[in-house]
């Protein structure tokens, strides 16, 4: 059986890794749709070897679409996806739009796969930073039990789009000439007040919240309690952008229920878990880095230790690729798994 599928925000940075992992995992295309907003229409694409044109996306362009995978930003979900939805698609949505609404599964499948059953035409895509981290803790978690996560994170200016990866380009170029450096983007398109990411690093990863943590901080901490189903679970979190391409790297504290766990414990659970690699060992100088996780699909943990106060408490380092496993690819892999187990 084949499915026609749509991209919506194809020509974006997570939209043309979307297309090259459904073609690197041979997903079953009937017809594939390319869509954007008019100012992208027009765009040639090559999926399969052949040339796509990416068209402007209208509330007909779902007609007879089985699933619409949507990255153009929360406004375009708002939107279309309803569209799509109406026209009998299922959309997987790369946005923040509906992530924390009822009736609407957040789904990382290595973590809670069974919530898409329970979709009603949208299932939402968590936010980058979430993703790596629930997929790394959920097999302690399945094990030891968790009562609470501290993370920092030091994370791509992909994940931030395009124009801020151009944005670092230009600025490095510029900081080693002696120029000076001009900031339009980064912390957050649109914001008040630009700060350089080149030989910089920022705290500040999208607008600042009332509470005085920044919206993906809340992210991370809302989106986890409702994947992993544990609306008690103590989060906090440190978003941090730095000036390197791609890849999110997280130092992630967990402090786990049971008692008289070992460092190898973890390890063991860590390297036995779907979609997760250990690269764990310090006698080699082994441990993930943003250029080793970039362009591949699992997430990476190393750095594996117990806390020297805190019996129950571990510390490690997760990295993963932001545009694959924290966009793209979670998306796709929902995609199969709707396939798989006729979920559509
Ligand atoms: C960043 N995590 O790195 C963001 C990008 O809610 O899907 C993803 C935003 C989102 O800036």
């Amino acid at each position: 059986k084949t499915y026609n599928v749509a991209i919506v925000g194809a020509t974006g940075a997570v939209g043309q890794k979307m297309l090259e992992t459904l073609e690197d995992r041979n997903f079953p295309i009937n017809e594939l749709k390319l869509l954007s907003s008019s100012r992208s229409a027009g765009l040639k694409m090559s999926f399969k070897g052949e040339e796509k044109t990416v068209e402007e996306a209208i509330p007909e362009s779902f007609e007879g679409i089985d699933i619409a995978l949507f990255s153009a930003g929360g406004s375009v979900s708002k939107k279309f996806a309803p569209e799509a939805v109406k026209r009998g698609a299922v959309v997987i949505d790369n946005t923040s739009a509906f992530r924390m609404a009822e009736d609407v599964p957040l789904v990382v499948p290595e973590v809670n796969e069974e919530d898409i059953k329970l979709h009603k035409g949208i299932i939402a895509n968590p936010n980058c930073s979430t993703i790596q981290m629930v997929a790394a803790l959920e097999p302690i978690r399945k094990a030891l039990g968790m009562k609470r996560i501290i993370v920092s994170t030091y994370q791509a200016v992909s994940g931030a789009g395009t124009e801020a990866a151009e944005e670092l380009r230009e600025q490095s170029q510029a900081f080693l000439n002696g120029e000076e450096l001009e900031a339009n983007i980064l912390p957050v398109k649109g914001d008040k007040k630009h700060s350089p990411i080149a030989f910089n690093a920022l705290p500040q990863i999208d607008v600042f919240q009332e509470n005085g943590y920044t919206y993906e901080e809340m992210k991370m901490i809302n989106e986890t309690k409702k994947i992993m189903h544990m609306p008690d679970l103590s989060v906090a979190a440190t978003c941090v952008r730095l000036p390197f391409f791609t890849s999110h790297a997280e130092s992630v504290y967990v402090e786990i229920e049971k008692d008289g766990v070992t460092v190898e414990d973890i390890q063991n659970l860590l390297a036995h878990a779907p979609g997760i690699v250990l690269e764990d060992d310090p006698s080699t100088q082994t441990y993930p880095t943003p250029l080793s996780a970039a362009e591949k699909r699992e997430v990476f943990v190393g750095r594996v230790r117990k806390d020297l106060d805190h019996e129950r408490g571990f510390h490690m380092w997760v990295v993963s690729d932001n545009l694959l496993k924290g966009a793209a690819w979670n998306s796709v892999q929902i995609a199969e798994r709707i396939v798989s187990n006729e979920w559509l």
